[in-house]
């Protein structure tokens, strides 16, 4: 499924719990790396471009980088209507100055700026390893047409680590992420008068190794069918709906996939237990 499907107003409530979990390392590592790195981030970045970043969300990490990289704009990206302007709202309170921008829409098919934006370079801030969620063959396609002569894209990317590590990631005690994936059931149900019941599916996430990535899956615990409008659905017990898939990477095979969108590797960041890299391409 596209991932911007989970992201409503409850979905993007359960990602924000998510992002707390002791299990769910990337998001704390990568806010590291920001303290840790911030000043020299921005000295490499450049100060004064236009700061657009994607899936912006709750604007938490922005806001770690907007004091160093004094951008001439912030355009805020976000599938994520109410989330999207109360975070561009609060980062407008806080700097008055600023031009600030939010642009509601799924940017996985292709990102089109406010007709105003001034003309400067831009940089293209891409944090939290979203684009993970992506096929390596889409994540090529998102990155292509960005890639103008003289913009720059700061992008977060989740390293290949143990399975044990990962799959507690996304598999956590107090099941928060089961929640949010089952809440794409309860989403069917609410938008598309499906009858899924919930009790009868349960989450299941792996890590396919040979693929490089996690996947997270709605198992039918039963034999069972479903509604949805006027159709009905069959599921065996056992039967699984993929519902997400999570790419992780090293730092050189992400550098080869940035490569092939017209990218080029000009610094990298990483923690000390190489959980995940903060990597600043050029065009
Ligand atoms: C948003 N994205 C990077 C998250 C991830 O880690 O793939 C979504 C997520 N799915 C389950 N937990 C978090």
């Amino acid at each position: 499924m596209s991932p911007k499907w989970f992201y409503d107003a409850l979905g993007s409530k359960l990602f924000d719990a998510i992002c707390d979990l002791p299990e769910y390392y990337p998001t704390r590592t990568e806010m590291k790396l920001f303290a840790d790195h911030a000043p020299e981030m921005a000295r490499r970045a450049g100060t004064g471009r236009v700061l657009i970043e994607l899936g912006s969300g709750n604007g938490e990490k922005v806001r770690r980088l907007m004091a160093h990289l004094r951008p001439r704009a912030y355009v805020g990206v976000d599938i994520s209507k109410e989330v999207l302007h109360s975070a561009t709202a609060k980062l407008k309170d806080e700097y008055p100055q600023l031009s600030v921008y939010a642009v509601c829409s799924d940017f996985s098919s292709g990102f089109r700026a406010p007709a105003e934006l001034p003309a400067a370079a831009r940089l293209y801030f891409y944090p939290g390893s979203s684009i993970g969620n992506f096929t390596p063959e889409q994540a090529v396609a998102l990155l292509k047409p960005l890639a103008r002569p003289g913009d720059a894209l700061l992008i977060g990317v989740d390293l290949i680590k143990d399975r044990q590590t990962l799959e507690s990631a996304y598999d956590d005690a107090l099941g928060v992420t089961a929640a949010f994936n089952l809440n794409l059931l309860a989403r069917m149900n609410r938008e598309l008068r499906a009858d899924f019941d919930l009790s009868r599916f349960r989450h299941v996430a792996r890590f396919d190794e040979g693929l490089s990535r996690i996947e997270m899956h709605l198992e039918s615990t039963t034999e069972q069918s479903v509604c949805l409008d006027e159709r009905k659905f069959s599921f065996a017990a056992g039967e699984r709906l993929h519902t997400e898939s999570s790419y992780k990477y090293s730092v050189e095979g992400f550098a080869a996939l940035a490569a092939r969108a017209g990218w080029t590797l000009a610094q990298r960041w990483t923690d000390e237990r190489r959980r995940f890299a903060e990597l600043l391409f050029e065009a």
